[in-house]
């Protein structure tokens, strides 16, 4: 046994030694970048010796416990030793119990009201409101939920512990227990589950509102790592695209055998004219991308080969968003929400809601996306075919 006890008490001391070396060389280390001149002070680190201060931390604090527990039992067996009755362990641990849940609850509260405070500002789109309000009764509804069966389950282990006085009533089944405890989830359930599904297929319902002007056409579009973007032209109309015509100077593979391709914009910025419906056409072009754009409450995938879109009405400029958070250098931002490879992280781009005459001021400063080396190498293709309608065109555009 002492063996076995020096044993354990060497894996646990080798154990610190080594969390207490790991710290010291990464702190060392971060001096040492620090000291570098070309270093970048200002880069985010990790903090890794306050990841293993805080694992150490919890190793003392299990330790702590371990020693109380044991100095306890030792008087609980002198207190059998002098005769007496020793220690009452159902109620210290029931008592732990009502401990437990305040912590427990203390914890919720806490996170609601330092976590809740970091979550998204209100929805800048209409749809989202829906999306928030959505969240909101779920949250609520599964909040009461959780409340009620911690605070039951808590207290019925402090007031149900064992008792010489008591005998536990044995109950193998209740029918009318077992339907209440299935049939008020389902219901509870079905009326989330049905209420998302409505909300969702209004969001995702891509016809025109009576009256509404037509939607403004952006084709976004997902390869590793960048997302690149496409306005119509005068026409209204992006042109067709064939992923059989990509090259260095057409990026995106828009095919010019269409009229409608001849007009169209690329753009490094998503401008977005505010209360107007907005259509993105997501695709892409390696590996599976997602259009999240959080302040909108967007998301959807861009999948290679699958064209998708999404349809929806920023509410929200981005001037009257930085009065609203106080923070004049807030952005809207579109990432990319899949893990898409080793550049993913930097997969944003700027997006601002403007109103309609910014945004027809900045649509007019936007450069063609037939640039002058597309324009060449078009030409070139075409002169290979010289019957397509494209030589012409060409000619006459040069
Ligand atoms: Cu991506």
């Amino acid at each position: 046994m002492g063996f076995r006890n020096f044993i354990k008490s060497k894996t646990l001391l080798s154990f610190i030694t080594a969390f207490m070396l790991l710290g010291t060389n990464v702190l060392m280390a971060q001096t040492e970048a620090a000291a570098t001149p070309g270093g970048q002070p200002d880069a985010p680190q990790v903090d890794w010796t306050g990841v293993s201060y805080y694992l150490l931390l919890f190793f003392l604090i299990c330790l702590g416990i371990a020693v109380v527990g044991k100095i306890l039992k030792i008087y609980d067996l002198t207190l059998k030793i002098q005769g007496k009755k020793g220690m009452k362990w159902n109620t210290v641990m029931a008592v732990f119990c009502l401990v437990f849940l305040a912590v427990g609850l203390y914890g919720a509260y806490w996170s609601f009201t330092v976590q809740g405070s970091m979550t998204l500002p209100e929805a800048a789109s209409v749809h989202g409101v829906k999306i928030d309000e959505m969240f909101t009764v779920t949250t609520v509804l599964t909040m009461i939920v959780f409340f009620a069966t911690q605070i039951l389950l808590f207290t019925f282990l402090f007031n149900y512990r064992h008792s010489e006085k008591r005998r536990a009533h044995f109950l193998p089944h209740n029918n009318t227990i077992e339907k209440v405890w299935t049939i008020a989830p389902a219901i509870v359930l079905t009326i989330l589950v049905v209420f998302g599904f409505f909300t969702w297929q209004k969001i995702m319902d891509n016809t025109d509102a009576k009256g509404e002007v037509a939607s403004i056409n952006v084709d976004i579009t997902g390869h590793q790592f960048a997302w690149e973007l496409r306005y119509p032209g005068k026409d209204g109309k992006l042109g067709p695209k064939d992923f059989k015509m990509v090259s260095a100077a057409n990026k995106l593979g828009v095919n010019f055998k269409k009229k409608s391709s001849f007009d169209d914009l690329s753009a490094d910025t998503m401008y977005l004219p505010v209360n107007r419906s907005v259509r993105l056409n997501i695709q892409a072009q390696d590996v599976i991308h997602s259009v999240y754009m959080p302040h909108f409450r967007v998301q959807l995938n861009a999948v290679p080969g699958l064209p998708t879109f999404f349809k929806f009405t920023p509410t929200i400029t981005t001037a009257q968003m930085r009065t609203k958070l106080d923070d004049p250098k807030f952005e809207y931002l579109v990432y990319c929400n899949k893990i898409c490879g080793g550049g993913h992280y930097n997969m944003q781009k700027v997006v601002r809601v403007v109103t309609e005459a910014e945004y027809q001021a900045w649509l007019s400063r936007q450069k063609p996306y037939l640039t002058d080396q597309l324009r060449k190498e078009l030409h070139f293709a075409a002169a290979d075919q010289p019957k397509t309608g494209i030589q012409n065109r060409l000619a006459l555009n040069n």
